[in-house]
């Protein structure tokens, strides 16, 4: 039910360091071609970082950890007919023999089977703003609080309601790390005036922080770790602007009756037309980052003795 390559499998049984990377971004958060280039761009930060890249999909019904260029290209490329897969949408992309995209919460569950216990992403989906109404909450947040891995990120997408979102992984229990910061990065900006309830200032810090919270899991259920990396200081935006662009996203995919899965992409669509790809540059910069810093924290739990 679930393929590794190769190279994936070899490094899992070796103990050596592996990054899972997910899909979503490449198929629905990012226009062609650029997504197609971020997707090879963010392999290349894990290996020239010392790890193993897996990039994580559905292809033809496979769940696969560790997809090949010829994989990737095809879930870039592949347009509308690429589903986007959280947890519950994997069992029918494999018994329908469909193509998926594996969001966050879907690429944990799959790197966690694989054995990986690294994963670096864009920013995490959360609470949306206006859930007291709509309900709308990613499944990433509930994901974190059952699956072991350690997903790097720049705080939660910015289109998001943040302070509710960090009340909600409170609420389940999900430890929250900044990365050399003391607060919450906002993903296009590097601050949010909310402060996290602990910070690690090197790689080996993080993997410290994570072999305590796994040997802890044999009294407690396990979950996972956020780890919160800003942006690039050279593309960050300024909080009150990336503000103003958002309240008119939102107010676009209101009139648009955009719901459910789709209320994502669009937003982040939106975010790319109204900054005329500004947002993307930001996006790509932090997503590598993301990548190398997730690179870095595997080969340092790699190098300290089994948990
Ligand atoms: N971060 C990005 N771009 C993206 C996403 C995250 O920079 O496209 C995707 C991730 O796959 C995340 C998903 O899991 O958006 C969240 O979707 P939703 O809000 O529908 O749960
Ligand atoms: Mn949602």
């Amino acid at each position: 039910m679930l393929r590794l390559s190769e190279e994936v499998a070899v490094a899992v049984d070796e103990g050596q360091p592996v990054v899972a990377l997910e899909s979503t971004l490449i198929s629905h958060g990012l226009p062609h071609p650029q997504n197609l280039e971020v997707a090879h761009a963010l392999e290349a930060e894990v290996r020239a970082a010392g790890a193993v890249p897996a990039t994580v999909g559905v292809v033809g019904g496979v769940p696969t950890v560790g997809l090949t260029a010829a994989e990737l290209e095809r879930l870039a490329t592949g347009g509308s007919a690429v589903r986007k897969l959280s947890r519950r949408d994997v069992a029918l992309c494999v018994v329908q023999r469909a193509d998926g995209a594996t969001t966050v919460a879907a690429t944990m569950a799959l790197a966690a089977a694989a054995g990986v216990a690294l994963f670096a992403t864009g920013g995490i989906g959360g609470v949306h703003r206006g859930a007291g109404h709509s309900w709308d909450v990613s499944a990433d947040l509930t994901e974190l609080a059952r699956t072991p891995v350690v997903v790097v990120c720049a705080g939660a997408k910015a289109i998001l309601d943040l302070p509710a979102t960090l009340e909600y992984l409170e609420t389940l229990g999900v430890p929250l790390v900044g990365f050399g910061t003391d607060e919450l990065p906002a993903f296009y900006s590097r601050s949010s005036g909310l402060a996290l309830p602990a910070r690690a200032d090197s790689p080996e810090a993080v993997a410290g922080l994570w072999r305590a919270q796994r040997r802890l899991s044999a009294m407690a259920a396990p979950g996972g770790l956020l780890l919160c990396v800003p942006p690039p200081d050279e593309v960050a935006l300024p909080r009150d602007q990336v503000e103003a662009v958002i309240e008119r996203a939102l107010t676009r995919a209101e009139a648009a009756g955009i719901r459910g899965p789709a209320v994502t992409p669009f937003l982040l669509a939106a975010m790319a037309e109204e900054t005329h790809g500004e947002s993307i540059g930001v996006n790509v910069a932090l997503l590598r980052r993301n990548a190398r810093v997730a690179a870095q924290v595997a080969c340092a739990l790699a190098s300290q003795p089994p948990i």
